[in-house]
């Protein structure tokens, strides 16, 4: 006579299966996240951009110049942002716009001598401002995602 001997349970080889799938699920899950949040802090640099382009338009309309770069060297960026963030308070239309940006993006907003104000990108790193030779009109960078300048993923006001 045959008898049905069922098993109860998973085999090691099921489990470590569930186990890989599960594995693989949320390395996808946190892929699709990382790049979804990326993405969210571009939108965020693209409105934060468009806002101090406007900024610096108004002291421009206020001065006839644009706030000039403290040094020329494209090295120190926290130096330019805090020059950039003086300038911009000075002039009530553009301080207006500036009081606009996000809290979390501008850090000591009414700055002193002793903490400067200073515009964070999305990623937490100081925005730089620049001038690019042959184009009168400033430049914003960001650092990009690495948080480094000089690198593939920095993203220019342009
Ligand atoms: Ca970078």
């Amino acid at each position: 006579m045959k008898t049905h001997k069922y098993k109860h349970g998973l085999t090691l080889v099921e489990m470590l299966i569930v186990v890989g799938v599960i594995a693989l699920l949320t390395t996808m899950v946190i892929g699709i996240a990382a790049r979804i949040d990326n993405q969210s802090k571009e939108r965020c640099l693209e409105c934060t951009c468009a806002l101090l382009e406007f900024a610096l338009q108004e002291y421009c309309e206020c001065t006839g110049k644009f706030p000039e770069q403290p040094e020329k060297d494209f090295t120190n960026a926290p130096l330019h942002s805090e020059y950039l963030c003086r300038e911009l308070h000075l002039m009530p239309e553009s301080r207006e716009v500036l009081g606009k940006l996000a809290d979390s993006l501008v850090k000591n907003e009414y700055g002193t001598v002793d903490t400067p104000s200073e515009i964070y990108d999305p990623w937490g790193t100081v925005l730089d401002y620049r001038y690019v030779p042959g184009d009168n009109f400033p430049e914003l960078i960001s650092a990009g995602p690495d948080k480094i300048f000089g690198t593939a993923d920095d993203i220019s006001s342009r």
